[in-house]
């Protein structure tokens, strides 16, 4: 296999989808070594296999805003792969979303939930619905209407969706509401992300930032470093940004920077808690503004106007927001103001040249599918509360995220270790994601 012959077929075949075709090239650059050493794998085809999602549903999604306008968007399920476990991933409703997005989540979310240790294949779905500016009842007409479609393609031991960008607890509820009303079964576990009264599991909404900071913790560890005291810069101000900066602040690093589209807030001694709620009434706002953080904390936070969250020195960048949210001109900017180490939490966060950038800089580095999956594991948990008809407590679930993101760490240790000792976390986590899908693969025949 050469990753060079490969995506120049697949952008020949999927001519631009940059996200997706961004995607697959890193994975394959990562694991083009190890699969070579696999002839039984070139026998089975399984790269070319892979690559390509199981199936796609698209859909649309008619609905009725508040002025009684008719609003149509679309709607998309990417079943990605199923070899190890039913489809599960989030669905993200942002105005940019389009097939080539979702392929790239869902086939990142395949060797994520791979290495999480738990039965889940991968998957991906959502709308180009912009929840910017909505009200909360054009939200839920939205949701149902999207719902009306989906219901038919997903089920509990089948494809479990969540939330992502855009889509939290509101949009989990009403999508759930819709979902029991149209089976007329009760399915607990269809959905995860769901509230504490009908299914959900506790920690759920914390436990991406939460997971993503333990991950850290385990890599600085490793490094002979620790998280106490450290500057952090994070991106975003959602569901993700939020757990990140509780538990940050949690373990006695200070949180300087939040950003938002509008620009960043710099947060000179470190974010309180009080600000860290306020993040879920700006979220919930759907404003979509972080100069809301400055303008209802003055002495605390100055907002700066178009300038990213990467803009402020800082020893360790958090990016939380959205794919290829840093690029090489952020990297240098993040190095030369001091910045030692960047985990991304969002799913493909970097633009690959960052990501060159910082390994040829020795900067610490580890990629999403690795650093955020803590999430989706936790999803998993949920799940398995769902099946069990019982609940579990926060000690309980906080100490399997624990050890889930120990073990991802582990695993990218084992397969990303290099003959000079360095880590290399970006081919740790794919080659060790890649090889339990593809070891699934073979076993179970050309299907
Ligand atoms: O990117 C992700 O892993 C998620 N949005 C969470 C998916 C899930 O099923 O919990």
């Amino acid at each position: 296999m050469k990753t060079q012959d490969i995506m120049q077929r697949l952008s020949a075949k999927h001519p631009g989808e940059a996200e997706y075709l961004q995607a697959v090239q890193e994975v394959l650059e990562s694991i083009e070594e190890v699969y070579n050493r696999h002839p039984e794998f070139e026998e089975a085809k399984i790269i070319e296999r892979m690559v390509e999602p199981d199936r796609i549903f698209t859909f649309r999604v008619t609905w009725i805003d508040d002025r009684g306008q008719v609003q149509t968007n679309l709607g998309y399920r990417v079943q990605f792969n199923s070899a190890i476990g039913p489809y599960k991933g989030g669905l993200r409703f942002h105005r940019a979303v389009t097939p080539s997005m979702l392929k790239f989540l869902g086939f990142e979310q395949t060797f994520k939930n791979a290495l999480t240790t738990l039965p889940m294949g991968g998957a991906k779905g959502g709308s180009d619905f912009d929840p910017v500016g909505k009200s909360d009842n054009e939200i839920m007409r939205f949701c149902q209407a999207f719902m009306l479609e989906l219901w038919r393609c997903i089920g509990p031991d089948q494809d479990i969706p969540a939330g992502d960008v855009g889509v939290g607890g509101r949009e989990i509820g009403f999508l759930n509401g819709m979902y029991q009303k149209l089976s007329r079964e009760y399915h607990t576990g269809v959905l995860t992300g769901k509230g504490m009264t009908w299914g959900g599991s506790i920690l759920r909404p914390e436990a991406t930032g939460y997971g993503a900071l333990y991950f850290t913790q385990h890599l600085l560890h490793k490094a002979d470093k620790s998280i106490e005291g450290k500057r952090i810069a994070v991106s975003g101000f959602g569901n993700v940004a939020w757990g990140a900066c509780k538990k940050a602040t949690e373990l006695g690093a200070k949180v300087v920077a939040i950003s938002g589209p509008d620009g960043v807030c710099e947060i000179k001694d470190g974010i309180t808690a009080e600000m860290i709620d306020y993040m879920l009434v700006m979220r919930s706002s759907n404003r979509n503004r972080v100069q809301d953080m400055a303008d209802k904390f003055p002495a605390k936070a100055k907002f700066v106007e178009g300038k990213k969250a990467w803009s402020i020195p800082c020893d360790i960048a958090l990016p939380c927001a959205f794919q290829n949210e840093l690029d090489e001109d952020d990297a240098k900017q993040l190095v030369k103001n001091g910045c030692w180490c960047c985990c991304e939490v969002s799913n493909m966060g970097c633009r690959p040249e960052a990501i060159h950038f910082f390994q040829h800089n020795h900067i610490l580095f580890a990629p999403g599918k690795a650093v955020n999956a803590g999430g989706v594991a936790t999803s998993g948990l949920e799940m398995t509360q769902n099946a069990q008809h019982l609940n579990w407590t926060a000690k309980e679930v906080d100490e399997r995220l624990h050890h889930i993101m120990q073990s991802i760490h582990e695993q990218c240790v084992e397969h990303g270790t290099q003959p000079d000792g360095s880590i290399d976390y970006v081919k740790g986590a794919n080659i060790a994601g890649f090889m339990k899908v593809a070891t699934a693969m073979l076993e179970q025949g050309l299907i």
